[in-house]
This record gives C-alpha cells, structure tokens and sequence, in this order.
C-alpha cells in the first residue's frame, strides 16, 4: 500500500476507531453500573432519550435474548463480555484484507486511491463490517459466527460508520480537487508539447502510451486520476511518477497499447519525415547523412540529441558511404531524441522504406496509419538515373523503379489513405531532393540546367514537377550531397521540422 493511501486510511480508520474505543468504554461503565446502555451520551443512539422508547426497548429485548435467556438473571458480566466480542470484530474488520484491498484489476494492475476505488463509499462502510465479509469469503467458517454477534457490532460499527461517511466526504472531495487540478494542468502541458505517441513498429497514433513497470506489469499511462495524484503504484507495490513536473516520467518505459511492442516516446513531440524514392536513389544513405549533421548541430547549439535507432546510429553513420540496399519489408521507423533545457523534447522519427514498397502490388496496410500524421515528404531523385533514362530507349523507361512510377504509387496510395479528391491540395511539406551532388558529373549537368525543377523538365521528367505541384501546397526543391565533406542532406529534413515546428526551427535550425 503506497504512503498516501496508507495515510488517508490511517486517518480515516484512526479516527472512527477512536470514536468507537470510547463508545465501548462508555458501553461497559454504563452496564457496570447497571444501566443499560450503550454509548448513551456519545451518540445519542440507543439510549432511550435520543431514541424512541420502542427502540430502544427492542434493542435491549434482543440482547436479553443472549445475556439472559431465561429472565432471571440480571447478566451484567455476560453483556460486557458478548459486547467485548462484538467491539473486537469491529476493530479486526478494520485490519482485514477487505479493509486493505487497493489493488487495481488485471487490465489495469496499478493500486486505487482508497477515497477513489471502485464502490469506495460503500466500501469505506464496510469496514467495520468486514469480519462478516472476510467470514463469507472463508468457505469453512460459516458466516453464522459472526453474524451471531451483530447485534454487539452494531453499536460501534454504526459510530464508526457515522464517522467514516463524514471524514470520507472531505477525504474524497479533497482527494478529487487535488486530482482534478493536476490532470488538467498535466493535460495542457501535454498537448502544447507532446500532442500525441505513436509506435515505430505498427505506427499507429494514440494519445498516450501504456507504461511497463520494472516488474514487467503493464499500466496505462501515470496522470493524476483514481490511481493517484504525484505517482501511482504498480499491484507489486512499485512507485511510478504520474506527472512530468521534474521529467522524471518522461523516463518510463512506454508500450504502444495495439501492437504492446517496447517503444521510448519521452514525452516527446513526435515528427514524422518519410522518404519516397525509387531503389537507389540515395534514401537511406541521405537518411543516416542527415541525422548525423542534425546531431552535430545540435551539439553544437547545446541540445542533446539521443539517436535510439541502430539504422541511424554512430555505426551506421560510419558507414554510410556504403549502405547495403534496404531490404523489402524493412518497415520499422528510425528515430532520435532532441532534447535541452529551454526546449521540450521532439522526437524526430524518419520512415525509410524499400523503394519496394511503393510498387502497387505491396501490402499497404502500415501506411495507412502512418500517412495519416506524416509530418512531411522527402522525395529523393537520383538525377544519374534521370540523365540515364532521357538517352537511353532502354527498356526500364516502362519499369516500376522509375522515379515517375515511384512518385506517381506513392502519391495513388497517399490520396487513397487521406481520402484526397484530385482537386486538394495537401498542405504537408514536401521536398524534392536531387540526390548524389557530391559526385561532380552530376552536380555539373544538374547546375547547367538551373534549378532542380528546370533539370527535371529538361530530362523528361515534367510528370514529376507536376504531380508534386498540383497535390502539394508548400514544395520546396532540394541538391543534396549525402557523402562528401560538402554533406547537405540535413537541408530538406530541416526545412520540413522547421515548418511543423517553432522550437524547432528557431532553436535548431534558427
Ligand atoms: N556519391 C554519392 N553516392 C550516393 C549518395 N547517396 C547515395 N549514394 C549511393 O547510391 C547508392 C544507393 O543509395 P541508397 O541510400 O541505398 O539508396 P536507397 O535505395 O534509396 O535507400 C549507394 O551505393 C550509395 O552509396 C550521395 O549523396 N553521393
Ligand atoms: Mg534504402
Ligand atoms: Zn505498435
Ligand atoms: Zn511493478
């Protein structure tokens, strides 16, 4: 039981048994004394003043039944000891597994409030009661025991109800401003700087995360609700931040509540970039280029950056002037951290896939999810192939690997999952990257033509300055050199993170 609850129930439960423990004390010096009553200035209850003569009379018929079944004994001594008994179930109820049930269900294994689990009021009632539930939940003792001393519960179980309705009114209404207050503040502070998680593996978008404990139970996401305020605490008793106030749940291991694959998303707003290009093009290497000069910015300007991908990490960047080609189906998304003092955390996740995987006949399931909060577009053209295309008749002019072709599968199944008309425009950023300008027969025929639009109309490839611009709204032309020590792929990815981003781009890129 974490310290809060353990707080609250020792109050609420304290105080009740206080009022009970005089109540019983009273009971027996007024029985010794041979007035039978109980608790009569206490409460009220059952004394003949406050209560009508008839209840009173009924109440103390009923114990006669026990102390002195055969009327002709006063029984003084047995009614002390029967109402000790009655005081000594009440006072067990209060320590019974009932009384201390927290624990949250199997879906959700994370400990309640005790002012907010599930039929707390009624359950806070209870407690005094709960000899008789622990009775009916152990199947040999028949409930009958206990339930034969109700009536020498009665009384003190009814004080501390009396009391415990009234402390749990203020417990809850104060438990509940408290949570109310940090939810909200929780809530705008995470959609002015998070927004949304999504999974790098089945790249579905989902407002938080699930959480893993270090134990390995899987919780919802830790906000101030009816699992707690500051923190909550998994069923095996681990304490886990639920607000960000000091970053600190920023740090939690994150689920993606379809797929339950492993994920970080740190609270992070997320930026998606994904690459289009037919195979070849120089995607993958631009891809790994680019992170690597965004890190060294970065650096530069005092910002972390935290690359947490293998395709995009240090060993990788090593070895990027010789990718291997990106096999089909390599779906999972590539992803870094940046992060500084005065700048809330992005994560920038960046989709490189098979030029494959634009041909129609690919399953086209992922890109469903994934086009539908893609942040922008890098389209990497390879102006060799281009040239190699315009001069020659040969025949993969038809083929499926053409930049054309290429666009043209992509741009299909991206109005198909946006459910764009041929008349609207996306506003997403997309760049068109002329790719390899380090290599200087390229760089030469490309800059004897003029601007990268002006190479693709001369060497045929006007279908692409078109399409681009009939169903983008905001393009932007791109020469890029992803080897070399003239390395400009940041350029386009820089552009697109700038123009969804103001932190971005004014503390980064500014
Ligand atoms: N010189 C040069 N070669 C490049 C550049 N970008 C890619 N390449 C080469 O082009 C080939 C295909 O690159 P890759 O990144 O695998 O293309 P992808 O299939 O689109 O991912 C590889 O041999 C790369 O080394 C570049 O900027 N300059
Ligand atoms: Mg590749
Ligand atoms: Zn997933
Ligand atoms: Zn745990």
């Amino acid at each position: 039981m974490n310290k809060t609850n353990q707080a609250l129930m020792g109050t609420l439960i304290g105080i009740a048994l206080v009022c009970a423990v005089l109540s019983f004390v009273q009971t027996v010096m007024n029985i010794n004394d041979g007035n039978f009553s109980v608790t009569a200035d206490l409460l009220g209850l059952f004394s003949g003043s406050a209560m009508p003569e008839s209840i009173h009379n009924a109440y103390w018929d009923l114990i006669g039944l026990y102390t002195d079944p055969f009327g002709n004994d006063s029984g003084a001594h047995a009614t002390i000891l029967l109402f000790t008994v009655g005081f000594a179930l009440v006072a067990a109820g209060c320590a019974s597994r009932a009384t201390r049930d927290l624990k949250g269900s199997a879906d959700d294994p994370q400990e309640y409030l005790f002012t907010h689990r599930p039929k707390a009021f009624l359950r806070c009632l209870m407690i005094p009661w709960n000899m008789l539930t622990a009775a009916w939940g152990f199947k040999k003792v028949p409930v009958l025991i206990p339930m034969i001393f109700i009536p020498f519960m009665l009384p003190f179980a009814l004080i501390m109800d009396i009391v415990l309705a009234v402390l749990f009114a203020v417990a809850w209404t104060v438990m509940n401003i408290r949570m109310k207050l940090a939810a909200s503040k929780d809530r705008r502070a995470y959609d002015r700087d998070t927004r949304y998680a999504v999974c790098p593996k089945c790249k579905r978008k989902f407002y938080r995360p699930d959480v893993k404990c270090k134990c390995g139970l899987t919780l919802s996401y830790p906000v101030p609700n009816k699992y707690g305020v500051r923190y909550h605490t998994c069923n095996n008793g681990h304490k886990i931040p639920s607000t960000n106030a000091d970053g600190i749940r920023a740090k939690i291991q994150t689920v993606c509540p379809y797929c339950k694959g492993e994920m970080f998303s740190h609270e992070a707003r997320p930026l998606a970039v994904s690459m289009v290009g037919s195979a070849g093009s120089g995607k993958t290497t631009m891809m790994i280029s680019a992170a690597e000069s965004i890190a060294a910015l970065a650096k530069e300007k005092g910002i972390v950056s935290e690359i947490i991908t293998k395709g995009i990490s240090a060993d990788a960047q090593r070895g990027k002037s010789h990718v291997v080609p990106t096999p089909a189906g390599e779906l999972d998304s590539e992803y870094f951290f940046l992060r500084a003092r005065e700048l809330p955390e992005k994560q920038v996740i960046i989709n490189d896939i098979s030029g494959l995987e634009f041909q129609p006949d690919r399953d086209k399931i992922l890109f469903e999810e994934y086009y539908k909060y893609n942040n922008g577009i890098v389209l990497a053209i390879d102006p060799f192939e281009v040239m190699a295309l315009y001069h020659s008749q040969s025949p993969t002019k038809g083929s499926k690997n053409t930049p054309v072709a290429t666009l043209e599968s992509f741009y299909h199944m991206y109005t198909e999952i946006n459910g764009y008309g041929p008349a609207v425009r996306s506003a997403i950023p997309f760049a068109v990257v002329l790719t390899k300008m380090d290599d200087p027969k390229i760089r030469s025929s490309v800059d004897a033509e003029g601007t990268p639009a002006d190479f693709l109309n001369k060497y045929g490839q006007k279908t692409i300055v078109d399409i681009v611009q009939s169903a983008f709204g905001n393009v932007k032309y791109f020469k890029v050199a992803s080897l070399g020590d003239s390395a400009n792929a940041a350029e386009p990815f820089a552009w697109i993170l700038s123009e969804n981003d103001e932190d971005l781009k004014t503390k980064l890129f500014g």
